[in-house]
């Protein structure tokens, strides 16, 4: 029995308000189907975050569903949970997944938790927040319990857990039943392989840079998924990588010598297929720094897709906003000296924020302050944020018979 488990691939997603950056997440995941079907596979398993929103657009949509049809067409079904992206907590709401029960997707939720796919026992739940740790916990024993009855199982879930992830976590390590033979993750979007239970705990991490935070993480272990052998008494885990469309550069400058460090970045990027994504650390910045942002697109904005600058005054992390008070002073630089203390990011996002709305780009702009809070506020470490909706969320009563929980998919 082999199989391959992705999770994180966050369709629809666009990055930095760049369809683009929309379009090399469909493309990535049009590689690993490919890719997929090439590793001759029995099934596939998708652990949670398939799309960036609960709503998402027809393109979204529609790509799944290609790649969806493809697997069909080899005679590889997939099995699928909903993560925190996918998730709408209201009542009666069913996330995107379930449009595509027709065209053979295997949903496991709330309702239909556990599969068999010939011998091997597959169980699964969807995303819970930590506000639903009891409940995620009695259902993580009773799927225990029923795995006890098979020879070989699988546990498929999107959460964070302490051990890889250790803030905004609900799961302890110790919370999570040991009798299984493999633990198909998903959440935390760099690449995780443990030992766990009777087999292998796998994150296969996100499949394209949702964040630039994950990039350490990508040099190191690349993206893509895993493909799992579970025949002999081992669990044997393959890391597949698979090429993400266009590069994420991260260079720190000195404004000093501005021009050749300028000219080495050209030098590295002028022959990429695709336009990277640069983000750049300038110290010693001396001068007014939206003229230094200006003059780096000049240079290099033919070359890539979006210039992301940091301004330090000085070295590194010291950076101290308080510019020298000239004889002239245009809106932005009293938008900074309004802004200092709160740390250079601040001072570009509302330099961007202050060239977007000038121009009436509403769009751009609230995407860069998304990804702003994405970047700095979200989740100290990786994507945590549970995308709730105002809602009459409601507190689980564990009195309540099975059945009624918060969150179930009514189209079950
Ligand atoms: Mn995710």
């Amino acid at each position: 029995m082999k199989f391959a488990h992705l999770a994180d691939t966050h369709l629809g997603y666009r990055q930095y308000g760049l369809f683009e950056r929309e379009k090399d997440f469909y493309e990535v995941f049009e590689k690993v189907i490919d890719k997929i079907i090439e590793e001759n596979v029995d099934f596939v398993i998708h652990s949670g975050d398939l799309f960036e929103t609960a709503r998402p657009s027809p393109l979204a949509l529609l790509t799944f569903q290609k790649g969806l049809l493809k697997l069909k067409g080899a005679g590889i079904p997939m099995y699928a949970i909903a993560g925190n992206h996918d998730v709408v907590m209201r009542k009666g709401s069913i996330p995107p997944q379930v449009i595509f029960k027709k065209s053979g997707l295997k949903v496991i939720s709330n309702i239909n938790p556990t599969y068999m796919h010939g011998d091997v026992f597959i169980a699964g739940l969807p995303f819970f927040p930590a506000s639903h740790g009891k409940l995620l916990k009695s259902k993580l024993a009773d799927l225990s319990d029923k795995a006890s009855h098979h020879e070989k199982s699988i546990l498929v879930l999107h959460q964070g857990i302490d051990k890889y992830f250790s803030f905004n976590y609900e799961l302890e390590i110790g919370d999570i039943p040991d009798n299984f033979d493999y633990y198909a993750m998903g959440h935390i979007h760099k690449y995780v392989n443990d030992k766990f239970g009777k087999g292998r705990l796998v994150y296969p991490g996100s499949s394209e840079i949702w964040k630039t935070s994950e990039i350490p993480d990508y040099l190191e272990n690349g993206k893509g998924f895993v493909v799992v052998e579970m025949d002999g008494p081992k669990t044997l885990v393959k890391r597949v990588k698979i090429d993400i469309p266009r590069e994420f550069i991260k260079r720190t400058l000195d404004y000093n010598k501005l021009e050749s460090g300028i000219a080495g970045i050209k030098e590295t990027i002028k022959d990429f297929d695709k336009k990277p994504i640069l983000n750049l650390t300038i110290n010693n910045v001396d001068s007014d720094t939206s003229r230094v942002y200006e003059l780096i697109k000049e240079e290099l904005g033919e070359l890539a897709l979006m210039i992301r600058p940091t301004f330090n005054m000085y070295d590194e992390d010291e950076s101290v906003m308080m510019p020298e008070v000239t004889s002239k002073l245009g809106p932005e630089e009293l938008l900074k000296i309004q802004l200092k203390g709160y740390g250079s990011n601040v001072d570009v996002l509302s330099t961007e924020l202050y060239d977007l709305l000038s121009k009436d780009k509403l769009e751009e702009a609230k995407e860069i302050i998304d990804q702003f809070y994405n970047d700095h506020y979200a989740n100290i470490n990786e994507d945590v944020e549970f995308k709730t909706e105002k809602v009459e969320e409601e507190t689980p009563k564990e009195e309540k018979p099975e059945g009624q929980v918060t969150f179930k998919e009514v189209l079950e």
